[in-house]
């Protein structure tokens, strides 16, 4: 165990005010994205927006994931087949009429053009354990410390400038299949990652206003 001083450089409250409600206008216009352009990212700014994700904190700093990358058009068009094999059962039969209301006002359905269109295709997986060569070892309060490193990667993306969908195939065991994971691996998100289409649209929605998300005491 060894320890260094926090550098830590403490603001005026003014500041602290202006700038939260700076980074609030900024995250607010961030918008799931179903309409991909096909225009090209630099890998290097796929590498800056991972190692954001992957500087989050986790249970006993463990860091319990893995960023898949894909840029390969063949495997993209594979994890779009198989994707949209499951959307299709999906939308067909496996979901309740109540859960296919709820995803009316999205405008979802079971083809998923992005999976090929986005030039970049981020698959986190979550280790649900840790390998030590063939011995295991434990991981703690994975999908916490997973669902924290994708939020740091939702907010990087769009900080960058470019957007991105937390798509979640169900159930999304052939990811695994697809991009050879080891059996400690589990896709937790699937998140496409590039420029939206020319004539990209988004559904008109509202968020809760602070009163309705927050209890203060
Ligand atoms: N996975 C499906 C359905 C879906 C479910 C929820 I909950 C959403 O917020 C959006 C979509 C799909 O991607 O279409």
């Amino acid at each position: 165990m060894s320890f260094k001083p926090l550098k830590f450089k403490s603001l005026p409250e003014d500041e602290l005010i202006t700038r939260s409600a700076t980074f609030r206008e900024q995250l607010a216009t961030r918008r799931s994205i179903r309409h991909f352009s096909t225009r090209e990212v630099p890998m290097e700014v796929i590498e800056n927006v991972i190692m954001t994700a992957s500087s989050a904190p986790s249970g006993a700093n463990q860091q319990p994931w893995t960023f898949v990358v894909v840029k390969d058009p063949k495997i993209k068009s594979e994890i779009r087949v198989a994707a949209e094999k499951e959307e299709k059962a999906f939308y067909d039969h496996r979901a309740t009429d109540e859960w296919l209301a709820d995803l009316e006002p999205l405008g979802t359905g079971w083809q998923k053009p992005f999976l090929e269109d986005a030039p970049f295709l981020i698959v986190v997986f979550k280790k649900i354990y840790g390998m030590d060569g063939d011995q295991q070892f434990k991981h703690y309060y994975v999908n916490e410390s997973v669902g924290i490193a994708s939020g740091f990667l939702l907010t990087a993306i769009h900080q960058t400038g470019l957007v991105a969908l937390t798509h979640t195939p169900s159930p999304m065991g052939f990811l695994a299949k697809i991009l050879n994971r080891p059996e400690n691996e589990k896709a937790f998100l699937l998140v496409p990652v590039g420029y939206p289409a020319e004539d990209a649209e988004v559904p008109v929605l509202t968020k809760k206003i602070f009163e309705e998300v927050t209890e203060v005491f």
